[in-house]
């Protein structure tokens, strides 16, 4: 999330780096980059008008300091801000004065809302909580089936109504006297949605809200829709007065401007991240953690925590040393990326890192899980003999590993050039250029750099070697 802004960002500070104190004209062309960066990051024009006022303001009237640069100085000012919108610890969930609890999930059809019922309910029973997920879509039997298979996927229950019971009012009574019976705290009520806004909608929410008191209603807004999610959120939020928003799909190339928009134009907390279709895939949103990871300053800390967790540090050293000695087989390619795997998404450590400096260019890898995960079933496809030595792999070894693998011939013969290049490159570095930074091509032609030095053994394949190039990109 956020690459494209990010980047835009540290453009801008890259060109007030060079100057030596922060003249009115520097910082009027660093406002101008950084005003085309939000609003290309789809934040709303009104905010980045604001903000980039804000900005203005604050860095004319600064004094030089000689602690920091003026690009430095800048930045700081940049990060008050955004921080300042978005706010800077993450908003808590409330608790209802009388047990159960109940919060009302509202939002636009397909914006999230079911799934994101499911996710947070696994999350508050992790919290201790014991919630009660029902669903309040009459129109729709399909859309009630699907939260209690979402329910039966976290092991939550799922309250399914009775036959008297036909609007979502006497639903979400029933739900909630069920609660009471057995125990529940929580009642979290999914309710219907529309494409479009429509009033029926919102009396049945209004009405809702009315008789059930809700401690929250939860706004779900798909970041991926943009402006579209900043409109919406405003328009619910002044038929039933939001609490908070839970911001779905931030692992799609969700421009990221919907997250400072919503806050700005609403002033409702946005209270969770989507960031996937699995239940786990959720988190608390931490502004000023967003902020640092928007401005590409990254998450280091719990990125050296992964790192740390998952890298097998043995393994490395051990595929480190055959290579070395020239032996890099498929069996040790097949084993890097295993590692590599083991590490979860890869897209996500990816995110975590500063997007200037020598990850620069990880940042642009893409790496496609998908693509790793092919790469392993054909290396598991092939017998121990052929892994430790690719050349006895005729076509008819070849059609059989495709076969065993599901792939097909030129995807085998694909990986084993990939392999090959691998293997040519390490003996191109052994003995001295393992370890050290090394600078090569790319197949587009652009430069990439490897790990430096400097970053000690590379969670992504020991001694600097390039992930992008072994993963045939
Ligand atoms: N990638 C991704 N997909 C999501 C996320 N949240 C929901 N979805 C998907 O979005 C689609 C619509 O979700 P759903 O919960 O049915 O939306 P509803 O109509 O608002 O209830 C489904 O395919 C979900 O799997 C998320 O955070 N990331
Ligand atoms: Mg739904």
């Amino acid at each position: 999330m956020f690459d494209n802004l990010s980047e835009k960002l540290q453009r801008a500070f890259k060109n007030l780096r060079g100057q030596g104190t922060l003249s009115e004209q520097n910082i009027q062309d660093g406002l101008g980059e950084i005003r085309s960066a939000l609003l290309e990051a789809d934040v709303n024009f009104r905010v980045v008008k604001q903000l980039v006022e804000n900005i203005r303001e604050k860095a004319l009237g600064q004094e030089v300091l000689t602690a920091l640069s003026p690009a430095e100085q800048v930045l700081k000012i940049v990060k008050d801000e955004l921080v300042a919108i978005l706010g800077t610890s993450h908003e808590k969930v409330r608790r209802g004065s009388v047990p159960p609890t109940v919060y009302l999930m509202v939002g636009l059809q397909g914006s999230g809302k079911t799934t994101s019922t499911g996710k947070l309910a696994l999350w508050l029973s992790k919290q201790g909580r014991k919630p009660l997920l029902v669903s309040v879509d009459v129109h729709r039997p399909a859309a009630r089936e699907q939260l209690a298979v979402v329910a039966g996927q976290i092991a939550q229950p799922v309250y399914r109504g009775t036959e008297g019971e036909t609007t979502p009012l006497q639903l979400a009574r029933g739900a909630r006297r069920e609660a009471k019976q057995t125990g529940r705290d929580i009642v979290l009520v999914d309710t219907a949605g529309r494409l479009h806004l429509d009033a029926a909608l919102m009396d049945e929410l209004g009405e809702l809200k009315t008789t059930l008191e809700p401690a929250e209603i939860l706004f779900v807004a798909d970041a991926m829709t943009g402006q579209d999610a900043v409109k919406s959120a405003t328009e619910f939020h002044d038929r039933l007065g939001v609490t908070g928003v839970v911001l779905t799909k931030m692992d799609g190339d969700a421009r990221g401007g919907a997250a400072l928009s919503i806050r700005q134009v609403t002033g409702c907390p946005i209270k969770f991240v989507g960031v996937g279709e699995k239940p786990t895939a959720f988190e608390v949103f931490h502004p000023d953690r967003i902020v640092s990871r928007l401005l590409g300053m990254g998450d280091m800390l719990s990125l050296i925590e992964k790192v740390e967790a998952d890298v097998d540090e043995k393994q490395a050293r051990e595929i480190q040393q055959r290579m070395l000695a020239n032996q890099f087989s498929l069996e040790d390619f097949r084993k890097q990326l295993g590692q590599v795997k083991k590490m979860g998404s890869l897209q996500s450590i990816v995110d975590m890192l500063p997007s200037a400096g020598p990850f620069k260019d990880l940042q642009q890898a893409e790496i496609d899980p998908k693509g790793l995960s092919r790469t392993e079933a054909i290396i598991n496809s092939m017998t121990a003999q052929e892994r430790a030595n690719a050349d006895i792999l005729n076509g008819s070894r070849r059609r059989r590993i495709a076969n065993g693998s599901g792939t097909t011939v030129q995807q085998v013969n694909q990986l084993l050039k990939q392999y090959r290049q691998a293997r040519d490159m390490m003996r191109g570095l052994a003995p001295t250029g393992v370890g050290s930074r090394t600078r090569k091509k790319n197949r587009k032609g652009k430069r990439r750099r490897g790990r430096s030095r400097e970053m000690g053994p590379s969670p992504m394949g020991p001694g600097g070697m390039d992930l992008g190039r072994l993963l045939g990109r």
